[in-house]
């Protein structure tokens, strides 16, 4: 039924051993990425190619296409020779984002506003290749986000049981079932959402010290640890990460493309502006 064209045609040759965001994590204990929203390529190479571990392709807050998210994909792979770990957050739970995110190649999804451990079953379900799972079969554009040249859709097959699936835990609610979602079979880890948490809490802004949330992220940083699993959070500043890591999260959302941007053009037109100023004209 499917040709056996040149880019996906079916080797023998086994998958080349280009990190996972698993792999990473084992190395490197704890791993920094950043998020592209502005939907360019360019700006995800920038990215992949700045030391990042892995890029988060939002298009649960910036209206990124699939098909975006698939150009997205492949060229964090490509320009960081694999090293830059791609992972898409989808903007719902839906089947056809979570099918449209994992056939592109990408290295895991992470499922924004999950609450209870039926809406994680739902998205394993979605997400794995039976026996465990009912995801149906279509990664043909996947092997275009490998650096193996030769590789194809049995090998992309044989890498499906090393992607990341990772719900996230952003309300009360969430962390009150936080095991039950955690303990779902398939599931990598989970990405503590700070900002959705924080409201739910009845707090403002990112980040604080305030003793429920302190309390809400040690939780599931317990239940994660126990399990064996990863689990992420924003970190936007120096002391963040460090206080983070600290805590015992295992991977570190930085920033996103567009915040990089708006930065440095500030900071590039505050100096050519004091230049000017203090110029002798
Ligand atoms: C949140 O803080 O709610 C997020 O989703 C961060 O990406
Ligand atoms: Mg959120």
């Amino acid at each position: 039924m499917y040709s056996n064209g040149p880019n996906i045609a079916f080797h023998s040759k086994s998958p080349t051993e280009t990190p996972t965001f698993s792999t990473l994590i084992k190395d490197k204990t704890v791993i920094i990425g950043a998020a592209t929203t502005i939907g360019s390529t360019l700006c995800a190479q920038v990215i992949a190619r700045s030391g990042f571990d892995w890029a988060l392709i939002d298009m649960e807050h910036a209206p990124t296409s699939p098909r975006e998210a698939t150009n997205l994909t492949q060229a964090i792979v490509a320009a960081s020779a694999g090293s830059c770990i791609a992972i898409i957050r989808t903007p719902s739970h839906g089947v056809e984002w979570i099918k449209w995110a994992l056939d592109s190649g990408a290295g895991g999804v992470i499922i924004p506003m999950v609450t209870s451990a039926t809406e994680c079953e739902e998205i394993i379900q979605r997400a794995i290749y039976p026996p465990i799972g009912q995801r149906s079969f279509g990664p043909f554009l996947a092997p275009y986000a490998s650096t193996d040249p030769t590789s194809d859709v049995v090998d992309y097959m044989k890498r499906t049981k090393e992607l990341a699936i990772m719900p996230m835990i952003e309300s009360v609610e969430g962390v009150r079932n936080a095991e039950a979602i955690l303990m779902v079979t398939g599931v990598t880890g989970c990405f503590i959402g700070p900002y959705d948490l924080r409201q739910s809490l009845g707090l403002a802004g990112g980040d604080g010290e305030e003793p429920q949330y302190i309390e809400a992220l040690e939780t599931v940083l317990r239940i994660g640890k126990r399990l064996g699993l990863h689990i992420g959070t924003v970190a936007a500043s120096e002391a963040a990460a460090k206080h983070k890591a600290e805590m015992g999260f295992t991977f570190l959302l930085s920033g996103q493309d567009a915040n990089f941007l708006a930065a440095g053009a500030k900071a590039s037109w505050q100096q050519v502006r004091q230049g000017v100023r203090a110029a002798k004209i």
